[in-house]
């Protein structure tokens, strides 16, 4: 385990609060990494130094700090440039990261599937390439522990060409994952049965609030980023509706860039969905913070006009928690649930009945047999639910857009077929 040292550097008259919260989930962050915490340090400068980010006094206080408190790795809340880090690592005289680094090396650790694996590849390539200085001085650091963790099979390269044309094969499997992907989108799409994507800050619950909406088992954890690659499930409402649910990989405030675009192809699944629900971890001491931040993450990769349903979880943690339940009457584009209790489920299970299928109502419809057409035409008419045959007819029940079933008034029953 490495014993580790956190800083993070304040510029100007910024609130002490969020200095703090940013520390708190650097904390987090850091040991989902495996890291210790042996020291917090917080520092106030009017601006970061050129050349150091934390100015050269700074640097020997740390150095010294470091020695007292044996530490062997020094992670920094703000990234640093490339000349920055080199210049830390040579005055502290220690490894140095930034979040950035942490959080590639977290999603180096949990990544699963090769589509997961070569994601993260891609995200520490891109990171990588720019602090190639010298004769591979950056990969000389890439010995052991927190955030040298190399990508899985393929030793790194000290060969600038070689990362480069890594980097094009990469992004070449990976627009093949993508392209199956969307195949496989599309033939969900087809069926006409809508989606809806699980997204949120990481550790809130998303697999949790999954497992109990799919009956599945997908991976939790209390760890920070338990879940990196999606999962789609068809599965159904009480009345037999079905849907599509997806787990998605947890976001974090300042969330790097490249990973952003590495994991594009995960992240169109939520571009695709019918309904988006923001799962909040209201125990969080900064859920609104982390609700924020998750909501402009959304809005960058486009997904801000997706329709969305704000779901509170881990209400069980909270003494108050039946009067937010009852608060849920009248919350709108809000819900409040325990996805490990289930309390509140039944209640958003009706919310996303009412969201996903506003539009449509149920129809219940007879066809004599000759008229196989109009049989044939129905899936494409919206979500068939039954089907039986009798001597003289196809019956079904049929979930779709009256709009879409006007030429078949002749065929339709009233209430249920006998
Ligand atoms: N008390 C309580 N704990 C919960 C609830 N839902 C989830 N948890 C716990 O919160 C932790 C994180 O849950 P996950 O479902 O793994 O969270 P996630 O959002 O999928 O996390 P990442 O995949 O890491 O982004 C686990 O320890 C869960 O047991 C809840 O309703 N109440
Ligand atoms: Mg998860």
């Amino acid at each position: 385990m490495d014993r580790t040292i956190l800083v993070h550097l304040a510029c100007g008259p910024k609130k002490q609060t969020e200095a703090a919260e940013s520390m708190a989930e650097l904390e987090g962050l850091a040991k989902a990494a495996g890291a210790g915490i042996v020291r917090k340090i917080f520092q106030t400068r009017p601006a970061a130094d050129a050349r150091t980010f934390i100015g050269p006094g700074k640097v020997e206080e740390l150095k010294s700090l470091g020695v007292e408190a044996n530490a062997d790795l020094f992670v920094f809340d703000q990234d640093l440039k490339p000349s920055q880090q080199r210049n830390l690592e040579d005055g502290l005289e220690t490894r140095v990261i930034d979040r950035t680094q942490l959080i590639l090396d977290i999603f180096a650790r949990r990544a699963r599937t090769n589509e997961g694996k070569l994601q993260v590849e891609l995200a520490q390539l891109s990171y990588l390439l720019p602090r190639l200085s010298g004769k591979g001085k950056a990969l000389s650091r890439l010995g052991g522990g927190i955030g040298t963790r190399g990508p899985g099979e393929t030793k790194l390269e000290t060969d600038r060409r070689r990362i480069e044309a890594r980097i094009v094969k990469i992004k070449h499997e990976l627009q093949a994952v993508a392209k199956r992907r969307a195949g496989q989108r599309r033939s969900r799409r087809k069926s006409l049965v809508p989606a809806v994507a699980l997204v949120g800050y990481t550790s809130v619950g998303k697999s949790t609030l999954f497992n109990r909406l799919a009956g599945e088992t997908a991976f939790t954890s209390p760890q920070l980023f338990a879940t990196l690659d999606p999962l789609v499930r068809r599965t159904s409402l009480p009345d037999g509706l079905p849907y599509f649910v997806s787990d998605t990989v947890g976001f974090v405030k300042r969330l790097p860039p490249s990973l952003l675009s590495s994991f594009k192809a995960t992240l169109e699944e939520v571009l695709e969905a019918d309904l988006i629900l923001h799962v909040v971890d209201l125990a969080a001491a900064d859920a609104e913070a982390q609700a924020a931040a998750v909501e402009k993450t959304l809005a960058e990769i486009g997904a801000g006009g997706i329709p969305s349903l704000r779901v509170y979880n881990k209400i069980d943690l909270l003494p108050d928690r039946a009067a937010l339940l009852l608060r849920n009457d009248f919350m709108d584009g809000e819900a409040a649930v325990s996805a490990a209790t289930g309390e509140g489920l039944a209640a958003l299970k009706n919310r996303i009945r009412s969201l996903l299928f506003r539009d449509l109502r149920l129809f219940y419809i007879r066809i004599p047999h000759g008229r196989e057409d109009v049989w044939a035409s129905l899936p494409k008419r919206g979500l068939v639910l039954q089907r039986r045959e009798s001597a003289d007819y196809h019956e079904a029940r049929i979930m779709a857009d009256p709009a879409r079933m006007l030429d078949l008034t002749a065929y339709l029953v009233p209430g249920e077929p006998t």
